[in-house]
């Protein structure tokens, strides 16, 4: 038995199937999740001492790659004058500061410690803000797991096929609305079937959790038209996109508007931090300013302050980090592109920036429905085929990759021979 493997059986004696989030269980690739021991720039290296180089960075966070020495540094220093206060401190400025320094459109920004809550406390936040209690989703986008959102779901619940979540009450989830991706008709129509009752449209501006699926022409413009024309809530969830598209996110990159953003992942540098933010008078409404109740025992902590701020300050002094992992990613677009293609089976990259995924598929995949009819279980077999070459990839094929600018052209070079090999020995 390998140590994964034991540590695995170990594991699931004391934490639900072993692990403390479902996504990371290999539950539909199959076989034992492996154990990480530690991690350097590109690569992980698990409790066998097996080399990985890493395309899922944490699920985003890790964007200038593993254990970066001037955030380890920062985390080390910040720690000897205690890890928490929970009383107000200067950092948390610096932090708000930097933050709306780098992002368009918010004027204020509340820390919290996930995704999950900044995109629970944004759509509060809608609701509070317009009195209305209906929002629309689209199928396939995760936006953490607080109840209003687990239907149709991206990520873990696509990847278990979990249509309907037990404990999510009708009333939990009867105010949510939901719409296939890139579909304006399917929006429009539903704001017209509930004219002057939704509070918020909340989309990830570049989906990451059925796969990286990409907004076609038109869509995000549209759905910011029927927000202003109908006083609805455009809610930006860049968790994933949020300082991984650009320093700006998808708001710069896209060149949209939203009235509030989410963040996670990146913004926390590897450390347990989320936020939201946006338009003055939208965010005016948050307690203490407003009635609408948010809190948190360790939003704005000390270590997870440093760690994101000091990641931020370094993409903020250094954009020229954003070109280096667009060519990156663009490097392995074109490798995979040539090697995936020669056994004849058809296959689709989606890209944006640093996000891609490989699907299956013989047709474009551009929503959820055709991100599900893909071939996944031939991208199974290929994930662990990739994995047994020291390549790991997200263990499913409703997650995007995530690449870190620590990969080196001969990482990317290692990685399309790798996946030559894979698709060959399928
Ligand atoms: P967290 O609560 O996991 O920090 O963030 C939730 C969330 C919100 N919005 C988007 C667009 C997200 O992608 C996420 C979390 N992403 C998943 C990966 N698909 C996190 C991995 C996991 O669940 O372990």
């Amino acid at each position: 038995m390998t140590n994964s493997e034991k540590l695995f059986e170990r594991a699931q004696l004391s934490i639900p199937g072993g692990v403390n989030s479902p996504v990371r269980a290999f539950k539909s690739v199959g076989g034992t999740p492996v154990f990480m021991q530690r991690a350097a720039g590109a690569y992980m290296y698990d409790a066998d001492g097996k080399r990985y180089i890493d395309y899922i960075n944490s699920w985003g966070p890790m964007l200038l790659g593993h254990a970066y020495e001037p955030v380890v540094r920062a985390i080390q220093q910040k720690a000897i004058d205690s890890t928490s206060f929970g009383a107000p401190t200067e950092l948390e400025i610096e932090m708000a500061e930097l933050i709306i320094s780098m992002v368009p459109n918010v004027d204020l920004v509340r820390m919290v410690s996930s995704g999950t809550e900044a995109c629970m406390s944004a759509l509060r936040l809608a609701r509070g803000f317009t009195g209305r209690n209906k929002f629309i989703k689209f199928e396939g986008c995760y936006h953490g797991h607080a109840d209003a959102f687990l239907v149709k779901a991206g990520s873990g619940l696509a990847t278990f096929n979990i249509q309907t979540v037990p404990g999510v009450t009708a009333g939990a989830s009867m105010d949510t609305l939901t719409a296939p991706y890139n579909d304006l008709e399917a929006v429009a129509q539903l704001v017209k079937d509930n004219a002057g009752e939704i509070a918020a449209i909340i989309i990830e501006p570049v989906a990451g959790n059925m796969g990286c699926i990409v907004p076609q022409p038109g869509f995000m413009e549209g759905l910011r038209a029927i927000c202003d024309k109908e006083g609805i809530l455009l809610i930006f969830d860049e968790v994933m996109t949020g300082f991984r598209l650009a320093a700006g996110g998808a708001q710069e990159r896209l060149g949209i508007r939203a009235d509030l953003v989410t963040y996670g992942k990146v913004i926390g540098g590897g450390m347990p931090v989320g936020a939201f933010g946006g338009r003055r008078d939208i965010m005016e409404r948050i307690a203490p300013l407003g009635n609408v109740y948010q809190a948190g025992t360790l939003s704005g902590n000390p270590i997870a302050m440093i760690a994101g701020y000091t990641m931020l300050k370094t993409l903020k002094d250094n954009p020229a980090i954003y070109k280096e992992l667009d060519h990156k990613t663009e490097q392995l677009h074109t490798g995979l592109s040539e090697v995936l293609g020669s056994t004849g089976r058809p296959f689709i990259i989606n890209r944006l920036g640093s996000m891609i995924s490989v699907h299956f598929s013989e047709n474009p995949v551009n929503n959820f429905a055709d991100a599900a009819v893909a071939d996944n279980a031939t991208f199974n077999r290929f994930f662990h085929a990739m994995l047994d070459r020291g390549i790991y990839l997200p263990p499913s094929a409703y997650e995007t990759w995530f690449l870190c600018n620590a990969l080196s052209d001969a990482d990317i070079s290692e990685t399309i021979k790798a996946a030559k090999e894979s698709i060959e020995s399928l």
